[in-house]
């Protein structure tokens, strides 16, 4: 089954990010564009069009939460980015093409890394108009926690210290819902937190994207073991090289299909008690378990 993607969505953030992204022109020209390379590599923009179709659930206009939408782009550029270094996951592609430090040097990458995670929380206080100054507070809030130790980092570094020979359901869950499944809650909730989506609202669609965030990660595990190159944009197999714990490790490959599956069916059981037109993120959760990259 092949699920449409929204790719008019994706258009325009591409479009937005050019703007919003400071030019290669300024000085020091070598950091912006190390920035803008790893920025405009290709990449899904599942994030952004996550804010987005979250806000457009609860009735937003689409620019509404643009400057949110990018900001969250930023964030997981900087993640991959840092994530491909050599003492990390030392890849040496990824969408596509050669990693940022392959291109730039180590040094350049950390910094583009660590500039784009700034330049997030730079972006949504100066540009997010719409929503008012507690409800972009709130998402300044999300962004923060769901990329700190709470987050993102946290699930990165259990990731780290964790060993493929005494592995766990229980960690590789821990694992796969705070390295990439917090940021895509903050996604989904951003775009209704700006939208103006009441509190029971608010509760749903958390629910509806932590089943997401952990199918989108076993897809990703699934994916590494079945995947090509030129699908993926990087090598695939790097997980067993790396000796990394992947739930088609913990379980075998087809209880980590069975499980996405069965996250996939969750994550929509929750959105039919939202009294709106939920098509996209419906959409959205199919994608996640038919995609191929
Ligand atoms: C250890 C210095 C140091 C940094 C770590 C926090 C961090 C940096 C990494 C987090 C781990 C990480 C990269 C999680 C994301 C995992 C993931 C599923 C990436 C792929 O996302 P897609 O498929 O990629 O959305 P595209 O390219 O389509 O955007």
């Amino acid at each position: 089954m092949s699920v449409e993607y929204p790719n008019d969505l994706v258009e325009k953030v591409d479009q937005a990010l050019d703007g919003f992204l400071p030019s290669e022109e300024i000085y020091p020209q070598v950091l912006y564009k190390a920035m803008r390379y790893s920025l405009f590599a290709g990449g899904k923009r599942f994030r952004p069009v996550l804010v987005l179709s979250s806000a457009l659930t609860f009735d937003a206009d689409v620019e509404a939460p643009m400057p949110t939408a990018c900001a969250i782009e930023y964030i997981h550029t900087y993640s991959l980015i840092h994530d491909d270094l050599p003492p990390v996951d030392d890849d040496d592609y990824r969408r596509g093409r050669p990693t940022c430090h392959k291109v730039f040097g180590v040094d350049i990458a950390i910094m583009a890394g660590d500039a784009l995670f700034a330049e997030a929380f730079s972006l949504v206080a100066r540009l997010q108009k719409a929503g008012s100054s507690s409800k972009i507070l709130a998402v300044i809030r999300e962004l923060a926690e769901a990329s700190g130790p709470g987050g993102m980092v946290g699930g990165q570094v259990v990731d780290m210290i964790s060993t493929d020979d005494q592995v766990d359901l229980e960690t590789v869950t821990f694992i796969h819902t705070h390295k990439t499944g917090r940021l895509i809650k903050a996604a989904v909730r951003s775009g209704a937190i700006l939208a103006g989506a009441s509190s029971n609202e608010l509760e749903l669609v958390s629910l509806y994207a932590d089943h997401l965030g952990l199918a989108f990660q076993i897809t990703d595990d699934i994916l590494d073991e079945v995947g090509t190159l030129d699908e993926l944009g990087k090598a695939p197999g790097a997980d067993k090289k790396q000796h990394k714990v992947t739930f088609p490790l913990v379980m075998g490959m087809e209880e980590a299909k069975k499980t996405a599956e069965e996250e996939i069916k969750k994550a929509k059981m929750t959105l039919e008690d939202i009294r709106r037109d939920t098509g996209r993120l419906e959409r959205l959760a199919d994608f996640v378990i038919t995609r191929s990259s």
